[in-house]
């Protein structure tokens, strides 16, 4: 049974192997996944809500024919008066709560996972502008904006519409903490591969978090329509080791350096002291 499912998810339904971490034309189903959250998602949906909504559809499928086979107007010139039958009532109630019942569970499990945040090894802040996103690693106090690469200026192996000039940088194996918010309008920070999506909302901060588990470039797009350019405001991460995540901070430590404000903080800090 196993292995029919993994040959029906391979031929049309989910992502495989093939896939990489980026949409591909004509894919159907998820990217591949690259944190353990992606893999609970995709577990749930090949081994859960797949097998169970495939069933339902055949048997209803099977019903309607049956009936239509069974009850057709030429064997049946008198048409039965049979209006309520007790037993089938209590189970077309008691099956679907059942159904429902056994989804509950490991949706749940997954819903706290994704929700429970470990303790972070990084932080990264995400603010959505129209139209692009600004990022802040508020621990080492540096920001910069991420825009969209015209694909006119492409290079080779750059996906249209996904490349950015600005890429975030995470190490590999740790845990990254999401801050997200916007400063405009709505939008949305999702990262297919990672299993990550959450609304961009001025004035207010959502969290979410994910572990990478493999290095490589990870993309995802704004998933809240927020404007003309919606489209035109994707997220790139970079997953790579963790050398290679110190030598990339140490460069952007220089570049994007933001204004120390430690000591503006306890000035203010001060003053409100003195007022007390
Ligand atoms: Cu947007």
């Amino acid at each position: 049974m196993k292995n029919i499912l993994k040959i029906i998810s391979f031929l049309f339904l989910t992502s495989s192997s093939v896939l990489a971490d980026q949409p591909k034309n004509w894919q159907l189903g998820f990217q591949d996944p690259a944190s353990t959250g992606m893999e609970s998602i995709v577990w749930f949906h090949d081994y859960m809500l797949l097998p169970v909504t495939t069933a339902i559809t055949v048997f209803v499928l099977f019903l309607i024919l049956y009936a239509c086979v069974k009850f057709r107007a030429s064997k049946n010139k008198v048409a039965s008066t049979t209006s309520h039958n007790t037993t089938i009532e209590v189970l077309w109630t008691l099956i679907p709560c059942l159904i429902l019942i056994v989804l509950a569970v490991p949706s749940f499990k997954l819903l706290y996972e994704q929700d429970t945040i470990p303790k972070a090894d990084i932080t990264i802040k995400a603010v959505g502008y129209q139209w692009y996103w600004g990022y802040e690693y508020p621990d080492e106090n540096i920001g910069f904006d991420s825009y969209m690469v015209d694909e006119k200026d492409l290079k080779a192996n750059q996906p249209r519409l996904l490349t950015v000039d600005n890429e975030i940088y995470v190490p590999v194996n740790k845990v990254v903490k999401v801050l997200i918010t916007a400063n405009d309008v709505l939008h949305a920070w999702a990262l297919p591969s990672f299993g990550v999506k959450r609304d961009a909302i001025p004035g207010r901060i959502n969290e979410t978090w994910f572990k990478a588990e493999k290095t490589g470039t990870f993309y995802g797009q704004c998933s809240e329509l927020c404007g003309i350019k919606h489209a035109f405001m994707p997220i790139t991460v970079n997953v790579v080791t963790e050398d290679e995540y110190a030598t990339w901070l140490n460069d952007a430590k220089q570049k994007f350096a933001l204004e120390d404000t430690s000591s503006n903080i306890k000035v203010v800090k001060n003053e409100i002291k003195k007022l007390n």
